[in-house]
């Protein structure tokens, strides 16, 4: 569970279901939400932000004790905002960013549609949950989740594979010159492959149990994101049975993994690959047209600033949300009370299985 407004005093997360005994390292969690933070296309509210993480609970000299872990990153950018993000009623005349109302809504946001549900009046009541600000606290869940799954051999690694339909990294720096030459925005697709996961994580049993229908939802979750495949996906859809499948080899692996290591909604032994598809991110710099909900009058959407693609931050971010999954998977199946016997369920069962444990 997070919570957090983009230019509010912080984000914070509370993450329950982590075995006791597990030591993290801070310096890979900032690692992660420096990583989130870089790219080409960011906004110049990156370099605003240091987003170092603060655990306030759930940890005692760098080990977890079982209970709820509980982590918060600073916004920097709140002391511009300190009267209009104001969680109590202000003091004064106002003052700062957030100050006055907003009242058109921003095509491609929740902002409109979280201004009629929620029945606000300023729309960035709606807008500062919204942001995509929230994903620096996923990250740091994620690194967490990572530091888990590392005690069972499990590596999660997120990349990039297109941004605005570009898939050499030249083509990419180019694209987003371009982009923000035009005040234009762009998008992508990013690609996150776990390796060393044992078969069973998930299960077929019920729709919600399916390992792939819970990658799903994480990586659709993320703002932005408008597309998700497991393996090959929809690439899938135009193939023969005979061309589609993974055979099965006397030692029980595949030579291919279109199936994106995931059969039945549970893991099959080999790297789980997913991707997810991001829209051009929707706040340009070019004004989009749109409707003062105040007056009903026709207007243009006004931009301070802006990332022109932050595809680089989604490869990071769709990497905690897999990660998050497949450690909620792994702890289902091996136990989350103590990190000794989570790892101890595990190489049981790789034994029983007789899975070797280098895979
Ligand atoms: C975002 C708008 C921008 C981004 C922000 C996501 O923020 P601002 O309006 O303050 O410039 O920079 O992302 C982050 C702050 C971040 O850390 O990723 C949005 O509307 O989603």
């Amino acid at each position: 569970m997070t919570a957090g407004e983009s230019h509010g005093p912080a984000l914070v997360a509370i993450l329950t279901g982590l075995p006791a005994g597990l030591r993290l390292d801070r310096d890979a969690i900032d690692d992660d939400l420096r990583r989130r933070r870089e790219g080409y296309g960011r906004s110049p509210r990156q370099k605003l932000e240091r987003d170092e993480v603060e655990v306030l609970a759930g940890l005692r000299h760098g080990v977890t004790l079982g209970s709820p872990l509980a982590l918060v990153i600073h916004n920097k950018d709140h002391v511009n905002w300190e009267w209009g993000m104001s969680p109590w009623p202000p003091e004064g005349e106002p003052t700062g960013k957030g100050s006055s109302p907003v009242t058109l809504p921003r095509p491609g946001h929740a902002d409109l549609a979280g201004t009629l549900k929620f029945g606000h009046e300023d729309v960035r009541n709606a807008l500062e949950r919204a942001s995509a600000r929230q994903t620096a606290i996923q990250v740091a869940a994620g690194a967490v989740a990572k530091r888990l799954l590392g005690e069972i051999g499990v590596t999660v690694a997120g990349t990039v594979l297109e941004i605005g339909g570009e898939t050499s990294e030249d083509g990419w720096q180019r694209a987003t010159d371009d982009a923000r030459v035009d005040r234009d925005t762009l998008g992508g697709v990013v690609e996150v492959r776990a390796e060393g996961v044992p078969p069973g994580l998930g299960s077929y049993a019920d729709k919600g149990d399916r390992l792939d229908a819970r990658l799903a939802a994480a990586l659709m979750g993320i703002q932005a994101v408008k597309g998700v495949e497991i393996g090959e996906g929809f690439a899938l859809a135009g193939k023969r049975g005979s061309e589609a499948h993974d055979e099965i080899e006397p030692d029980r692996r595949r030579t291919t993994n279109r199936a994106g290591g995931i059969e039945g909604g549970t893991t099959n032994g080999e790297p789980v690959v997913a991707r997810a598809a991001m829209k051009p991110l929707p706040t340009l710099m070019r004004p989009l047209r749109s409707v003062d909900l105040a007056s009903g009058e026709p207007g243009e959407v006004l931009v301070e600033r802006s990332d022109v693609q932050a595809v680089e931050a989604l490869a990071v971010v769709a990497e905690a949300a897999v990660a998050w999954e497949l450690a909620r998977a792994a702890t289902e199946k091996f136990g989350g009370d103590a990190l000794v016997d989570f790892v101890g369920a595990h190489a049981a069962y790789l034994e029983r299985i007789r899975w070797p444990s280098t895979r």
